[in-house]
């Protein structure tokens, strides 16, 4: 195999951007031949986490569980992306611990909240503002970043990367720690 498998963790807000990270990211690397899955959140809970909310407990749930599945993958040799909001350190940590630091990449989305808000591409802070969902992260949730990630994504207002640039960043990583 081409590749050590391992898991790319993509954390941020609604609207950071981690899904086009992911979608980005795995076309580079099947340009270079390399084989990825991506574990995206939102899809995840139509499917295998259909049973979970958004309060706290359930969000923990949710990571735990797409944690355990991207360990699976790891273990298969795929680069597994896994794209979710998960606002907790503690259970990103949690699925560190699970990978073995070493094949655990967290990277940070970092986006401020008014960018996302700007963006709004579903329309869902627009509601969260409305009172019209509860709980949404950054509005009237927490969201902890990381203070320890392999990866920092900067974007400010007007002055963000592109996807294809963003996901270089991350083929670069793989390839100075010998995962590509
Ligand atoms: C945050 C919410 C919420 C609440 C619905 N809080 O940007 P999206 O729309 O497409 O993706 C978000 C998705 C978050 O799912 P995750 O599994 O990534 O969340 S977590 O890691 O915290 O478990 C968002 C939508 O679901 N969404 N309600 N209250 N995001």
């Amino acid at each position: 195999l081409n590749q050590k498998g391992c898991v790319v963790w993509i954390t941020g807000l609604s609207g950071s951007g981690k899904s086009t990270l992911a979608c980005a990211l795995s076309r580079e690397l099947y340009s270079r031949g390399h084989l990825s899955y991506i574990l995206d959140g939102d899809n995840l809970r139509h499917g295998l986490n259909r049973d979970l909310s958004f309060e706290a407990k359930d969000r923990a749930e949710n990571i735990r569980r797409v944690g355990e599945v991207a360990k699976l993958f790891a273990d298969a040799g795929l680069i597994c992306i896994a794209s979710l909001i998960s606002p907790y350190r503690s259970d990103r940590s949690g699925c560190r611990s699970l990978l073995q630091n070493s094949s655990f990449i967290e990277v940070f989305l970092n986006v401020p909240l008014e960018v996302c808000e700007a963006r709004d591409p579903k329309g869902l802070y627009k509601l969260a503002r409305a009172g019209k969902i509860k709980g949404f992260t950054g509005i009237d949730d927490p969201y902890e970043p990381p203070s320890d990630c392999e990866i920092v994504i900067h974007c400010k207002a007007g002055d963000c990367a592109t996807p294809k640039s963003m996901a270089d960043k991350v083929v670069s990583y793989l390839e100075e720690n010998g995962f590509l």
